[in-house]
Parts: structure tokens; sequence; C-alpha cells
């Protein structure tokens, strides 16, 4: 089954959404199959935005996602990866439609609340750098014959 990296950003945590991020997910039929809490260092930072280095922006960005912690998680399902991209919403909150976790809860590009893996080879990536395997859990939910077909 297909997995994706999504991560809470420090002003997602600070302004009280984690419960409600994370509810929309379980709600979707997406399995948590890993989450913990961190903060973000530099160097970390700079690992997961690797192909932002540079960009006029990639200062800013840094210091707002070492500005506190962050919650981490791993999602599984069915095309997940594009699936919490869509629930995520557009990059910048503007663009993001109503119904979004971006579109409902962000306003600006710098404040953006989520992050979730563009593809499955990003998600492999950054999935490697925030989890070690014994991390991730694999089991089977009872709910899970009322999700899939
Ligand atoms: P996404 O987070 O939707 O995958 P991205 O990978 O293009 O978007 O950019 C990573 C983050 O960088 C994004 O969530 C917010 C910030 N960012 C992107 N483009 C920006 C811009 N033009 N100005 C300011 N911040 C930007
Ligand atoms: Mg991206």
């Amino acid at each position: 089954m297909e997995r994706t990296y999504v991560m809470i950003k420090p002003d997602g945590v600070q302004r009280n959404l984690i419960g409600e991020i994370i509810t929309r997910f379980e709600r979707k039929g997406l399995k948590i199959v890993g989450l913990k809490m961190l903060q973000m260092d530099r160097a970390m930072a700079e690992k997961h935005y690797a192909e932002h280095t540079g960009k006029p922006f990639f200062e800013g960005l840094v210091s707002y996602i070492t500005s506190g912690p962050v919650v981490a998680m791993v999602l599984e399902g069915k095309d997940v990866v594009a699936t919490a991209r869509a629930m995520n919403g557009a990059t910048n909150p503007a663009n993001a439609g109503p119904g979004t976790i971006r579109g409902d809860y962000a306003i600006e590009v710098g404040r953006n609340v989520i992050h979730a893996s563009d593809s499955i080879d990003s998600a492999n990536r950054e999935i490697a750098i925030y989890f070690t395997e014994n991390e991730l859990c694999e089991y089977k939910k009872v709910l899970d014959d009322w999700i899939y077909e």
C-alpha cells in the first residue's frame, strides 16, 4: 500500500490545529502508520527542502519550519500521495479551495500550515528523514473492509 509523508508545520501546532488536521485524514479513511512531534534543526530543514536551496524564499522557509515543533506523520492508503496533496490544497492558500486544509486554515504561502510529499519518490525520501523502519507500524484495522472493496 502507498505511503506519504505529512507534516503539520509550526504554525499549525501553535494554532491548535493538530487534532483538527489529523481528524481529517483519519475520517478520510487513511491509515496513520507513523506519528511523532519533533523540533527540526537547520540541517534537517535544509535536507527536507533541498530542492528549494538558493530560492529567494529559502531562508524564510528554513527559519519558519524550525521556529517550533512540528507533527510528523506517515499516512498509508490507496493513492495516498495525491490524496494528501489534494486534501492540503494549493501551496499558496490564496489559491487553495474551501474544504482543503490550506483553504480553510491559512492565508499566506509562508504560513501554510501543512506539508505533504509531492510524489512517491519524495515520500520515500522524506519518510526516511523522519522515521526509522521500526517507528512505522504495519497493522490491520477492522474498518479496512468498510473503506476498501
Ligand atoms: P508544497 O509545500 O505545496 O509542496 P513547494 O514544495 O513548492 O510547495 O514549496 C515548499 C514550501 O515553500 C511551501 O509550502 C511554502 C514555501 N514556498 C513555496 N513557494 C514560495 C514562494 N513563492 N514564496 C514564499 N514561500 C514559498
Ligand atoms: Mg513540496
